[in-house]
């Protein structure tokens, strides 16, 4: 979705306040200045490193609010008002070197030692909220952070060891460090609501302000989630093609609102993290296959920034996070400068990148019903590399069945295969009152596969994509259908406590790692 159409050439400036690793600094910025390179160029922070600068290498990465963020993809408009921690926050001293760079040393986990900033930045992340994970939650853990030169098996070592260090993490900075341990942010009520009649950035209180502003810029506003989609885009436009106007959405607390109840379903506002999906209790209990798809996408770091509905609304055919969705039936609420209304999301993907959004309407939620009785849903997705990769070819089936074991309702949604997420209605006519052998079930991935529109590219051939559609909606069947069978969904965990609840926090440090229900 693109708001812009009037194209500006003057480069707004605006003065900003950062408080990086407990110090305060006051720098005057463009709009399109990203936090890496302030971090580097003015505040001379220059352990923070650029890579690839598009959120895939994790060079870049520091906490933010206590979450990682691969600051290459943060504006430093955005990042005001938020704690920032640097790798030259983890030794504040000086002199003596953090428990994790120390176990770096020690383990021989540095060679040129471009990624190892960002490396620790990511393992002191992670050892804030689990003192001792195991090898495999390290290697999750530094999954968004790629080493050319070391080699993985001595940094996960080197985090091993720096886990059995006990005690408050040595020199780091002290705010950081009462964030993770669940402090919370400072609350920056209202926030710089800065003039725009020549451009700039403002993060406004209510939605209703955001809609007057879309409407007052014409056109040439553009909104911000995470950033994880709109960064990229601007860095690659030219500078005269880029907004003068761009409308952060952190500090409205209805958009950070993440609801899941048994009886009600699932509400996921605006500004919810991917990782707060694909991390909450009560979704993987309830919605699973909602979960795992969040939890598929990009890396730790591109999940903290990025958003479900800044998926949606960024409408690639292959967003992870739309077909299971579109299975579920959900329900997208919009407001605008008439009003709000709801539609289906089945109506409001258009085509690659358009939806049927007006010029000055934002999608402030989106609903899935509750879990029907004996139902199950699945995602099934593949890409050249497995994870931490754009899916080349993504699956939905949900599956309700009836008493007697056949399927009563199904629904098939491919992604990546199509202008937009396509649903099956001819295989999906197939499968309902049948009993879902593993006859049938081929007989719906045929149909499924001769309903694809897909192109070749540089993630897969047309080819490659019709058998992986015919491979992955049998396989999402399968899970579906095993899933219906399996036990109903249950809001209690093993120990009997309950995990479905809200999230309803400070929009501008929503649902901080750890601070699910
Ligand atoms: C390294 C990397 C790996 C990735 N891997 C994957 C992957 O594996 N699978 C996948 O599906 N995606 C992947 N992505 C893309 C994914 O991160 C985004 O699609 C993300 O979910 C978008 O959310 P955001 O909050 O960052 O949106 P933004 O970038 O902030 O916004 C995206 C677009 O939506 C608009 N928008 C945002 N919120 C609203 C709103 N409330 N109302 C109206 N318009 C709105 C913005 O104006 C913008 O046009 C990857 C991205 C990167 C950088
Ligand atoms: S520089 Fe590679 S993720 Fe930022
Ligand atoms: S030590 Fe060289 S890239 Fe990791």
């Amino acid at each position: 979705m693109t708001h812009y159409r009037r194209r500006r050439t003057t480069r707004m400036k605006q003065a900003i306040s950062l408080r990086v690793n407990s110090d305060e600094h006051v720098v005057s910025v463009d709009l399109d200045r990203t936090l890496v390179s302030v971090l580097r160029e003015d505040l001379g922070l220059t352990g923070t490193k650029v890579g690839c600068g598009g959120g895939d290498c994790g060079a870049c990465t520091v906490l933010i609010d206590g979450r990682t963020v691969t600051s290459c993809l943060v504006l430093a408009v955005e990042a005001e008002g938020r704690e920032i921690m640097t790798v030259e926050g983890l030794a504040r001293s000086g002199t003596e070197l953090h428990p994790i760079q120390q176990a770096f040393v020690e383990k021989g986990a540095i060679q040129c030692g471009f990624c190892t900033p960002g490396m620790e930045m990511s393992a002191y992340s992670l050892l804030s909220r689990d003192r001792r994970p195991t090898e495999a939650e390290i290697r999750m853990g530094l999954s968004g952070n790629l080493c050319r030169c070391t080699g993985y098996n001595k940094i996960v070592e080197a985090v091993e060891v720096a886990a059995m260090t006990r005690g408050e993490p040595a020199g780091a900075s002290a705010s950081a460090g009462s964030l993770l341990s669940g402090a919370g942010a400072e609350d920056h009520e209202g926030g710089p609501v800065s003039p725009l009649a020549g451009g700039g950035y403002t993060a406004p209180a209510t939605v209703e302000e955001v809609c007057r502003l879309l409407a007052d810029a014409n056109g040439n506003a553009v909104l911000i989630a995470g950033g994880t989609d709109l960064i990229p885009k601007l860095k690659a436009a030219a500078p005269q093609a880029r907004p003068t106007v761009i409308i952060g959405l952190r500090r409205i607390p209805e958009l950070a609102e993440l609801v899941c109840d048994i009886t009600t379903g699932l509400r996921i506002g605006a500004m919810v993290r991917l990782a707060d999906v694909g991390d909450h209790p009560g979704v993987r209990a309830l919605y699973p296959a909602v979960a795992e798809a969040a939890a598929t996408i990009g890396t730790p770091q591109i999940r903290n920034m990025g958003t479900v509905i800044g998926n949606l609304c960024n409408a690639a055919p292959s967003a992870d996070s739309a077909p299971v969705l579109l299975a579920l039936d959900a329900v997208v609420h919009v407001a605008g400068p008439t009003g709000r209304r709801s539609l289906r999301l089945a109506e409001f993907f258009r085509g690659p990148g358009a939806t049927s959004l007006g010029p000055a309407e934002i999608v402030t939620a989106l609903e899935v019903p509750p879990p029907a009785p004996r139902s199950g849903l699945s995602y099934q997705h593949m890409s050249q590399r497995g994870r931490v990769d754009i899916s080349a070819v993504g699956v939905a089936a949900s599956v309700i069945l009836a008493d007697d074991g056949s399927c009563k309702q199904v629904r098939i949604v491919l992604g990546g295969v199509g202008p937009t997420p396509l649903q099956v209605p001819s295989a999906e006519t197939l499968l309902e009152g049948a009993a879902l052998d593993a006859e049938v079930i081929d007989s719906a991935a045929e149909v499924a596969a001769d309903a694809a529109r897909p192109i070749s590219d540089v993630r897969a051939s047309v080819g490659y994509r019709l058998r992986m559609v015919r491979v992955l909606v049998a396989r999402a069947l399968a899970e579906a259908m095993a899933r219906a069978s399996a036990d109903g969904p249950s809001c209690s965990s093993s120990t009997g406590e309950s995990i479905c609840g809200e999230i309803s926090a400070d929009p501008d440090s929503p649902a901080g790692e750890g601070r699910q229900p």
